[in-house]
């Protein structure tokens, strides 16, 4: 067995685990990074595009921001579609002069990659068999298996950041865990291409014939997304199939200007609203998509996971440069606030913007349920005080202020 040491044992390398690892990093708190897959795997996941302004902040925050000030797009607003008709949200006059970043994830966790491999802490790729042992003493350890080898780590502390696959929620023994699940009647076929985007900034767009989203990544790549039933394939939907549903979904000036192409990426995502609460155990923090999934309609997932980090980092910079051990206990209470906030918009938007068709929803039919939604959706998009409340979610609430222990 090799042993090794360090203050942090950070589980996973998407964004969640490498903007903890940097944040701590520059402050002088040593981690090592464990991930399942290769970085060229974890690039290959196409994913979130939008980012809040306190995210944006934090990868200034982390040193990580040059490239996404340069090629990042700062987004004025975003237009709502119902069956057609447009409504702006302008979020930046709704919201006191907030935006939000068109930056993609990939981007983002490429970023961080590279920062890492700069400052050469360590990070193991490919590693298997992750085990986090002794959680509730003062000494965890995590284990694992490494070309061939068996690693012992010796820590103060373990980031669990795997997300929702990952070992680390198992770890926290069943009866000392609540999970909150529902699992939509629909996912999300996202496809990505080298063609202009049909809008400059998002059109969210509610159709009778499902759900779709016009997003982008850059003047020439665009993101598009329909809503599909849950047991559809990817290989069900040519090229051709695709545009040729976007088109009849999206409002008619905007399906009059697409521009379609060869698509570079497919895939199917179900939707899910899940959490997992406590988000701590002992010394083993959940953080991100390990702890909580939302469905994608208020582009909050990557969001939400970087307010866990912001909130992890913050406690943790106590816990080492002022000694206030007692300051981690706070962590889960002050995570899933604002996690349960973001959940209620995520399945709120979702709610009123998907189509259930039949599909009983709380104990009703799916089509009278979609009257509801209907009406809720034409009704807060009607009233500046409705669009406020979208844009003001949209865009991210503040992060709470960290208090010490002896403060509370
Ligand atoms: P990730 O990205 O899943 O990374 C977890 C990492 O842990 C590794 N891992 C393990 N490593 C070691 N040992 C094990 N036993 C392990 N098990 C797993 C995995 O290989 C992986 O590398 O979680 P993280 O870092 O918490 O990040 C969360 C975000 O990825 C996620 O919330 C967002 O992508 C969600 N999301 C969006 N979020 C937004 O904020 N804005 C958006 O516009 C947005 N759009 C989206 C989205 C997610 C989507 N999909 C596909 C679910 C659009 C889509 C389509
Ligand atoms: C994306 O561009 O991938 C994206 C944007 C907004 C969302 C979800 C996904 O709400």
């Amino acid at each position: 067995m090799n042993k090794l040491n360090t203050h942090v044992v950070i589980i996973g390398a998407g964004p969640s685990g490498l903007l903890l690892g940097q944040l701590l990093g520059r402050q002088g708190i040593d981690t090592i990074i464990l991930e399942r897959v290769s970085g060229d795997y974890v690039l290959g996941r196409i994913r979130a595009g939008i980012l809040e302004q306190g995210t944006v902040d934090m990868l200034r925050e982390a040193g990580v921001s040059q490239r996404m000030e340069a090629e990042g797009e700062v987004h004025h607003g975003v237009d709502i579609a119902n069956n057609g008709v447009v409504t702006h949200i302008d979020l930046h006059a709704l919201t006191g002069g907030k935006t939000v970043m068109c930056y993609g994830q990939v981007e983002v966790t490429r970023d961080l990659m590279a920062a890492r491999a700069e400052a050469s802490w360590p990070t193991y790729y490919e590693v298997s068999d992750v085990q986090p042992q002794a959680v509730t003493s003062q000494q965890p350890t995590v284990t694992f298996s490494y070309k061939g080898a068996r690693y012992q780590i010796s820590c103060d502390y373990i980031a669990g950041c795997d997300g929702y696959h990952g070992v680390s929620r198992q770890t926290i023994p069943a009866e000392k865990r609540t999970e909150h699940e529902r699992i939509y009647p629909f996912g999300w076929l996202g496809l990505l291409s080298d063609t202009p985007p049909v809008s400059a900034e998002l059109i969210y767009c509610k159709h009778a014939r499902g759900f779709a989203l016009a997003s982008r990544r850059s003047a020439t790549r665009s993101r598009y997304y329909l809503q599909v039933p849950t047991d559809d394939k990817v290989e069900n939907w040519s090229d051709d199939a695709f545009w040729a549903e976007l088109k009849r979904r999206i409002p008619p000036a905007a399906a009059a200007r697409l521009v379609t192409g060869k698509s570079i990426e497919k895939s199917i995502a179900p939707l899910r609203s899940f959490v997992c609460e406590p988000m701590q155990y002992g010394r083993l923090f959940l953080v991100g998509d390990a702890a909580h999934i939302v469905p994608p309609t208020g582009a909050k997932g990557l969001n939400l996971a970087v307010a866990d980090v912001t909130i992890l980092y913050r406690i943790l910079c106590r816990v080492y440069q002022e000694g206030d051990t007692a300051c981690a206990l706070q962590y889960s209470e002050i995570a899933l606030r604002r996690v349960w906030n973001t959940e209620r918009f995520s399945w709120w938007m979702s709610n009123m913007l998907h189509d259930y068709g039949a599909t009983e929803v709380s104990g009703m039919a799916g089509h009278t349920f979609g009257r509801f939604m209907t009406s809720e959706l034409d009704y807060y998009l009607s009233s500046e005080a409705g669009r406020t409340l979208i844009a003001e979610q949209y865009v991210g609430l503040p992060f709470e202020t960290i208090k010490g222990s002896e403060s509370k």
